[in-house]
């Protein structure tokens, strides 16, 4: 089997198992895409994956992870304007941090085009909520696009990438969780690189206005309602929405993404089946094809995932038209959240048409499966800062949680995180916690990916306001959680060496004073240092320093002549005192009946952070296991 590499480059017409991250970059390539951006976040790393299988030298396109989704959309946006098409790239959340200039997208003239890639997560499976972003599309006039396998992710980006640059105007192609991560055999056609690539730089200021100044917005707008007139017109000729003729009058039925393919599940062997409307474009509506299919059926359900946008737009068109159909969805199912799997839209199905589709059965799972907290990997930096931090703390002290694989530090044993937002909001909300509190001292964490993303206001503004409140950095190089991306600490970009900006010296820069460093496996050191920022009078930092584990010892791990480590337990040493367990917390010991603490080989990667944990020392050095 080729390379992933090689297959996104093939030019022969081939057939292939891929998801739909991996068919994305392939219709990335096929549509001459010049420029892509993007900030890590589930469900899309894996289409930075599939761009990296690529060779940096045969990459039809520039890719990089910008320091957050609003400067990825602005890269993206420089580079539209400049004539080539772009691309940006982020998370469902990603969109919040990216609105401010996100909204004012429609209103310029995009010379090469731009695709806003976003991940949505119904179901929150990896995300702090599951926002539908289609309410951002309204608000930014922008059209939406959404497929619902691996196959459509590849031909409705093309057709995003041709609508977006015939109209210069912003496209979003709408993913979501089941999609990104689905898998498909997807016939991809052939495809011929251009003998040529014209990079030429193509900014003209006569292209614009590019200056939104007050007195042009109205016209702005206007052209921005003008194109989306001109989607709305082109909607049916785009063939991306499908009629699914089951010859049945009665019931229909309009769908589009997961839901779909969830629809086509649930209804298995029912007969008679309704008829489907399948659509692509989701926003603006195509009402003409929609008002025909009311009209053409008794009763119509419309089967929409997260919010009821289409819902309202529905109904409101037929109540306009007259029709007579009966409209039915969200208001009659009640099922506002979550992922429309199969089961879900079986049991929908039911509660509306009890005749036509029977009970789903009640799953009852007998099965004893054991519980899978999250948790911190084995040798984790942050295990260990968090177990010395603690002993630096009041019971009363307020602690405020961050973004990151060190939100997990909330859970037991060590109970730091009280409170948690978004990405880089802990310092403002343990400002805002500071306020009058006179006996309450308050200490908030944050990632370093996310000291550069959003952490740098809230930081800057704990400074300039006098906040007294002390901010722990868990710096371990890399953004770990979402799979350890480079960023501006790490002195590599995605495209190789890359100037490196230290925390320390940014925050030297700013003028914070009170600033303490360790690597946290001095545990006994960041105790005191943290005792000592907590003492300062105003704002404090102490940088917990220590690489990510995980990402060190797979590194070591392809060094020829590694050789694995793990600890040992001395059983005549140990008291049974268990603080490995019940305090410190690594996965790698496990509590045996009999009181014995026994260490899974599995786990340990034998990097010795437990060993000051036992205070009768019955953790031994990490021995060399020869396995
Ligand atoms: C606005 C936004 N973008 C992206 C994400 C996805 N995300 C969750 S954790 C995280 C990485 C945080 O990295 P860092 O701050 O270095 O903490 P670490 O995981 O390394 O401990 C990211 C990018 C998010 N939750 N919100």
């Amino acid at each position: 089997m080729k390379s992933m590499g090689e297959m996104l480059l093939r030019r022969e017409a081939f057939a292939e198992i891929v998801m739909g991250n991996t068919a994305l970059v392939r219709a990335m390539v096929v549509a001459g895409t010049q420029v892509v951006t993007a900030y890590p976040g589930s469900p899309t790393p894996e289409i930075a994956t599939a761009i990296l299988s690529i060779p940096a030298d045969r990459r039809p396109f520039y890719f990089e992870f910008s320091t957050n989704e609003k400067v990825a959309t602005e890269v993206a946006y420089g580079a539209s304007v400049n004539g080539h098409l772009a691309t940006v790239f982020f998370k469902s959340v990603g969109l919040n941090v990216a609105a401010d200039t996100f909204v004012q997208l429609s209103l310029m003239n995009l010379m090469g085009g731009l695709v806003v890639v976003l991940g949505d997560d119904p179901g929150a499976n990896s995300s702090q909520n599951e926002q539908d972003n289609r309410h951002y599309a309204q608000l930014a006039y922008t059209p939406v696009i959404e497929p619902a396998d691996p196959a459509e992710v590849y031909s409705f980006y093309i057709e995003a990438a041709r609508l977006s640059r015939q109209l210069r105007m912003p496209v979003i192609l709408r993913l979501t969780t089941h999609v990104c991560h689905a898998k498909q055999k997807v016939r991809f056609p052939a495809w011929q690189p251009p003998a040529q690539v014209d990079r030429t730089p193509r900014f003209d200021v006569g292209n614009g206005p590019y200056i939104p100044l007050p007195f042009s917005v109205p016209e702005l707008k206007q052209r921005a309602l003008g194109r989306l007139e001109a989607v709305r017109g082109q909607a049916v000729a785009c063939g991306l929405h499908r009629f699914v003729d089951h010859g049945n009058r009665q019931r229909g039925v309009i769908a589009w993404g997961l839901p779909f393919l969830s629809l086509l599940d649930a209804l298995g062997d029912v007969q008679p089946k309704p008829d489907i409307l399948k659509l692509g474009i989701v926003y603006p509506l195509d009402h003409g094809q929609i008002a025909a299919f009311l009209d053409e059926h008794q009763e119509v359900l419309v089967l929409e995932e997260l919010d009821d946008l289409l819902e309202k737009e529905i109904k409101a068109k037929a109540y306009d038209l007259g029709l007579r159909t009966k409209i039915v969805g969200k208001l009659d199912a009640g099922d506002w959240i979550g992922e429309y799997t199969a089961d879900k839209v079986k049991g929908i199905l039911h509660k509306l048409w009890p005749d036509l589709v029977p009970a789903p059965p009640e799953i009852a799972l007998n099965v004893a499966v054991p519980d899978r907290p999250p948790q911190m990997c084995p040798g984790c930096g942050h295990r260990s800062a968090f177990h010395a931090i603690k002993q630096a703390l009041a019971a009363d002290d307020i602690t405020v949680a961050d973004i990151g694989c060190h939100t997990l530090g909330y859970l037991p044993p060590y109970e730091l995180g009280q409170l948690l937002m978004c990405m880089g909001a802990s310092p403002g909300i343990g400002a805002g916690m500071s306020l009058f509190n006179t006996n309450r001292r308050v200490l908030v964490f944050m990632g370093d990916s996310t000291f550069y993303h959003a952490g740098l206001p809230g930081t800057i503004n704990a400074l300039h306001n006098r906040h007294n409140l002390t901010m722990i950095v868990m710096e371990n190089g890399t953004t770990a959680m979402t799979g350890h991306q480079d960023h501006a600490g790490s002195g590599r970009n995605i495209n190789g060496p890359a100037p490196k900006l230290p925390i320390r010296k940014i925050l030297e820069g700013l003028g914070v004073e009170a600033i303490f460093e360790t690597d946290t496996y001095q545990q006994r050191q960041l105790t005191d240092l943290v005792r000592k920022a907590m003492a300062v009078e105003g704002f404090s930092v102490v940088i917990a320093r220590h690489p990510c584990m995980l990402k060190f010892t797979r590194e070591a791990r392809r060094k020829p002549g590694f050789e694995p480590r793990r600890v040992d337990i001395d059983q005549e040493t140990c008291e049974r005192i268990h603080a490995c367990v019940a305090v410190f917390g690594c996965p790698t010991f496990t509590r045996l009946p009999d009181g014995q603490i026994e260490i899974n080989p599995d786990l340990c990667i034998g990097d010795g952070s437990c060993i000051q944990t036992c205070p009768t020392q019955a953790i031994t050095k990490p021995a060399k296991t020869g396995a």
